[in-house]
Order: C-alpha cells, then sequence, then structure tokens
C-alpha cells in the first residue's frame, strides 16, 4: 500500500477548497464523524482530510475527482451511493467486482476503518478542482544540469538503446537497467507514484510522469543516470510523449513534450530538452451526443505520429480525440474528432496511420485515421477493453492484427486492420486458461512467435501470478507461466528486449517485500534472469528505449 507520510498537494487543496466552497456545511463537522440523527452522514474535518488522501489516491483514476465516473460509476450521492449505504459501499471496496473494481479491503491496501471512511465519503458531496495555473508551472520548474553542460555523446560504454527504464512505483523512483548485463546501473527519485516513462525520440532521455504531475528528465548517456531538469504540469496526471516527427515539415525531435493532465482537465506543452512550460490548453467541453457540459475531461493516452508534427491526445469524458499540430507551438492547429465516451489507453496499428484506443467504459475501440484525421470505426469488443498500447502481428489468413484484451471478461480480442474483408472487425477471440478477466497488458515484438498476456486484477491469487503465452500463427494458448513462489506479488506489464527474444515482467508485491523484474526467453518459454536486490520493491511499467522511441509493440 501507497502511506503517504504528507498530504498530496491535492488532497490539501481539496480541503481547503472544501473549506472554502461550504461543501463543509452539508457533510463536514469539526468533531464526531458518523451519522445525524435524521440519517444524514457527516464527517468530521480531519476525517475529511483523510478520506480525499484515500479517495484521490487509490478511486480517483477510474471515478473521477469529481466522483463523475469515468471507467468506473459514477459515485455522486444522488446517483447511487445514497442507495448504496454506507454497508453496500464497504462491500463493494472490500471485496471489488469481476468487472474490474479492485478488492481494496481484501488485498489489504485499505483497512477496515479506512473502507468505512470512504463509505460514508462517498455518501457526501465531493470537492471543487482548483486551477493548476502557468504561473504554478514556472515556479515548480527546475533545471539541474543545463543543456550547453550535458555530454554531446555517451560517457559509458553500454549499449544505452537497450537499457529497461523500471518503475518502482511505491518507492517513488526509477531504476535504469543495462538490458545485455541485467546491472542496475542507476536508481533516480522521481517521486510520488510514478505512472509511466517514454523516452526522447533520440532515445537518450527518459521522461517519467508522476500521478502528482510532476515530470522528471532523465539522462542516459552520463555516466550513470543522471536527473538533469524537473517540471509539474498539474495535480494528477497519466499520460506525457515527445515530438517525434523529423521531415519536409521542420525537425522537431526532441524539441517538445505534452503532458495530460487528469486533474485539472487540460495539456500542457513543455520545451523537451528543459522543461520550460511554454503552452496550457484547457480540454473541459460538451461531452459527444449530449447538451452536458464536462469539467472534468481528462487527458488519458498520447501518442506522437512518426509521418506528421502531430499529438493524438485522448480527451476521456468528453470522448473527443483531439490531434494537435505542434509545428507552431504558439498557434496550436487542433482538430476535435468526436468518437466514443471514456477514451483511456491505446497504440498504433502496424502502418503507424491508424490509431486504436480504447472507449472503456463503453466496450469499444475506436479507430482513428490519424493520416486523414477523421474516425475510421468503431468496433465492440468486450467488457472494458484495457489493450495498453495493443500489440501488432502479421497473421497468413488474417493479414495485421492488433489486439486488446480485457479488464471486465475473459478474452483477448483480434482486430483486422489491413484492407480487405473484415477490416476492422474482430476475426479471432481467444479466451485464457481459468475464469474471470483482469487482464492489464499485451505484447508482442516483430522478431517474436510470441503474444505475452498478463492478468494482475483476476480475483483468483494464481491467476494474477500467471503469464499467457499465445502463438501468432494459430492464435491459440501454448504456454502458461507461473512467477516463482519466493516472490509475493502479482505479474504485470510485459516489454520486449531491443533485439525481441526476452520479455520482461514485474512482480508487483507490497512496499515491504523485496520482489523482481523477471526475464523470459521468448524462444524457449523458460524463465532466464531474476533480476532482485533490496532495490526491487513495486516495480510495475518498464520500458526498452529502443522500442519505444519505435512504438514497437
Ligand atoms: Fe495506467 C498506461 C491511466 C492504473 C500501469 N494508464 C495508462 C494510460 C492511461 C492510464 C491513460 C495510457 C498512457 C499513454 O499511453 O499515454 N492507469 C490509468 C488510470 O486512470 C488507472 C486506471 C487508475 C489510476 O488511478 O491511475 C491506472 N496503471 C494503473 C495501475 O494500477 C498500473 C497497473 C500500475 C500503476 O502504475 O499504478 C498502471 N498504465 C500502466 C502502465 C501503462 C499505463 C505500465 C503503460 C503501458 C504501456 O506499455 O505503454
Amino acid at each position: 500500500m501507497i502511506m503517504w507520510t504528507k498530504l498530496n498537494p491535492i488532497a490539501l487543496i481539496l480541503v481547503a477548497v472544501l473549506g472554502l466552497t461550504g461543501c463543509g456545511g452539508a457533510g463536514v463537522e469539526e468533531s464526531a464523524g458518523a451519522q445525524n440523527a435524521d440519517g444524514t452522514i457527516v464527517l468530521t474535518g480531519a476525517e475529511m482530510d483523510r478520506a480525499s488522501e484515500i479517495y484521490f489516491k487509490t478511486c480517483a483514476g477510474c471515478h473521477g475527482t469529481l466522483r463523475k465516473g469515468a471507467t468506473g460509476p459514477s459515485l455522486l450521492p444522488e446517483a447511487r451511493t445514497s442507495l448504496l449505504t454506507t454497508a453496500g459501499l464497504k462491500a463493494f471496496i472490500t471485496n471489488g467486482t469481476p468487472g474490474g473494481m479492485p478488492d481494496w479491503g481484501r488485498q489489504g491496501v485499505l483497512n477496515e476503518e479506512e473502507i468505512d471512511l470512504i463509505a460514508r465519503f462517498l455518501q457526501v458531496p465531493p470537492p471543487v478542482i482548483p486551477p493548476y495555473t502557468m504561473d504554478d508551472m514556472k515556479a515548480a520548474w527546475k533545471v539541474y544540469v543545463p543543456v550547453e553542460e550535458r555530454p554531446t555523446e555517451p560517457q559509458h560504454n553500454r549499449n544505452w538503446e537497450n537499457f529497461f527504464g523500471v518503475v518502482l512505483r511505491d518507492m517513488g523512483q526509477v531504476a535504469i537497467v543495462d538490458g545485455d548485463t541485467k546491472e542496475q546501473i542507476g536508481i533516480v527519485n522521481t517521486g510520488f507514484a510514478v505512472h509511466i516513462l517514454r523516452t526522447s525520440s533520440t532515445g537518450r532521455y527518459f521522461y517519467s510522469i508522476g500521478r502528482d504531475g510532476k515530470i522528471t528528465l532523465i539522462d542516459l548517456w552520463t555516466e550513470t543516470p543522471t536527473i538533469v531538469a524537473e517540471g509539474k504540469a498539474s495535480f494528477d496526471a497519466r499520460s506525457i510523449e515527445v515530438s517525434k516527427y523529423n521531415g519536409p515539415k521542420g525537425d522537431f525531435t526532441d524539441k517538445y513534450i505534452i503532458v495530460g493532465g487528469y486533474t485539472p482537465s487540460h495539456f500542457v506543452i513543455f520545451d523537451a530538452l528543459t522543461l520550460e512550460p511554454l503552452t496550457v490548453v484547457e480540454t473541459k467541453g460538451k461531452a459527444l451526443g449530449s447538451e452536458e457540459f464536462v469539467e472534468e475531461a481528462r487527458v488519458a493516452a498520447i501518442v506522437a505520429s512518426h509521418k506528421d508534427p502531430l499529438w493524438v491526445v485522448n480527451v476521456k469524458e468528453t470522448g473527443m480525440v483531439w490531434l494537435v499540430d505542434y509545428s507552431d507551438v504558439n498557434n496550436l492547429g487542433i482538430s476535435q474528432i468526436p468518437t466514443a465516451r471514456f477514451l483511456h489507453d491505446g497504440g498504433w496499428d502496424k502502418t503507424g496511420q491508424y490509431f486504436l484506443v480504447a472507449a472503456n467504459a463503453e466496450n469499444k475501440i475506436v479507430v482513428v485515421d490519424v493520416d486523414n484525421k477523421k474516425l475510421e470505426a468503431i468496433i465492440e469488443t468486450g467488457k472494458t477493453p484495457h489493450p495498453g498500447r495493443g500489440a501488432n502481428v502479421v497473421h497468413s489468413k488474417f493479414g495485421n492484427l492488433w489486439i486488446t484484451g480485457h479488464l471486465g471478461e475473459n478474452k483477448l480480442s483480434f482486430i483486422k486492420t489491413s484492407p480487405g474483408d473484415g477490416r476492422w472487425s474482430v476475426v479471432k477471440e481467444v479466451v485464457l486458461p481459468g475464469d474471470g478477466g483482469g487482464n492489464l497488458f499485451v505484447k508482442t515484438h516483430p522478431n517474436s512467435k510470441h503474444i505475452w498476456a498478463d492478468r494482475p486484477l483476476n480475483n483468483n491469487a494464481d491467476l494474477q501470478r500467471s503469464l499467457f503465452v499465445i502463438d501468432t500463427e494459430t492464435l491459440e494458448v501454448i504456454k502458461t507461466l507461473t512467477v516463482p513462489d519466493k516472490y509475493a506479488g502479482r505479474a504485470v506489464h510485459m516489454e520486449y528486449n531491443k533485439g525481441g527474444d526476452e520479455v520482461w515482467v514485474s512482480v508487483w508485491g507490497t512496499k515491504e517485500e523485496v520482489t523482481a523484474v523477471l526475464v523470459f526467453d521468448d524462444k524457449t518459454l523458460t524463465l532466464k534472469n531474476e533480476i532482485t536486490g533490496d532495490w526491487v520493491r513495486t516495480p510495475t511499467g518498464h520500458f526498452n528505449v529502443y522500442n519505444t522511441v519505435h512504438d514497437i509493440y
């Protein structure tokens, strides 16, 4: 469990704002929490502080900071929480649901007292989101090593294009591991709950984005990996991407980065080498197909085109895909494409022309033709698709296929992406051994004959620790592998090495336990290396430099 020793900045602000907005009057008292004689729920000021902190950390990602719902349903009193009552809410929080709600109580992430607190918090009105301005971003910006003082060539002889950045989520760290030797060559302190890493377009830098919106720029050319700059885009963020285009319209390699904010809902463009904030654009707007104006319109996945100076920015609650032309950063060209609501994660097809993204609460995959700036297709796949970036294989009969798994049911869906009969439809479904969904990621590599799938959010403890290998030609599950007993935790996220003959998997435990990053031989499907040591705690996503630069998955 992540325990905050201090309140997260947003929790502090939400608490302050609660006081200011008078929400407290409805449900917050100075002392003696629980329930009024008339049955209304009341929380003390201290309980409200603590509940805001817990809610932000464990619930806001899926249900929204304003609790209006997204991947998970609305948690507003008028929508359902009053009807569910404290007892019903406690049951959900403790046991989770087969649809993908984690079993926070059974996992031990929340104790009984915390579950009771959150169940009551969900029955009082939600807080208001404060602004996070350009001035705030400028105040948070730090350059530790100016660009002119950075090395112009690698200061080591390592094969840095095969480095892996491993997120040590609850440690607030990122470890850099040499993919050839499997040595850990540096640990950098990135801060609260890093979510993902992306590389610069040259691969020389890693960017990390924290759940607190903090960006860390890590130089891989120094003798040991070094933090050269830091910035902050919002109180809460999940995505970061670099400008990758180099062609007739200009050379934008490593010129800009973009960060997608969950709270506030905006995206911010920074200088890619210094992290100076340059431009901020709000994403709130009308929800697709309705008159509802959505204040919380969070930015989910962002990818960079290699063919145009464009980012594909997915706005979750409105269901709009924004194509952001960054060739003039002071005058961004933005096309908004209406697609489906609750956009979450996705990746490129094999050709790099089409972007496929899950509208997860609508059980759909949306296909955007980025070259022609239009919606190409919307495909019904299954309950709560969760592709990560998906996986691309070339099949002898079907042609190019892009794959997604599902959180809410036991199914991998194979979507045909190449022209011809059946294009943009599910041409094959694969059911994994054992009941239930809980799949988070799928991965393959052009040099591999395999697709790998994990299942960390399944309710069954054995399936959480299993990995499933599918043959790219027969499309059958050919092997199930499990995490060795000595490591407690779930198997999560796969990443190939540069050569495409190894698959790296994190064993996601708690902060108290040393676990491992496991390296499997992709030919023999056997465990090859166990990267472990006192520093390996709560590894989650891990990213290979070369594959991230070139969008290989
Ligand atoms: Fe993620 C990708 C959001 C929980 C690990 N996750 C993404 C993306 C989004 C997202 C929008 C796409 C980013 C992109 O490509 O630009 N994730 C969210 C949430 O809102 C959610 C559901 C809840 C939350 O509060 O954050 C959530 N994510 C998790 C986890 O619990 C995971 C397993 C571990 C962790 O970090 O806490 C997790 N998410 C990842 C990883 C990726 C990711 C490893 C990138 C996959 C890749 O291969 O690119």
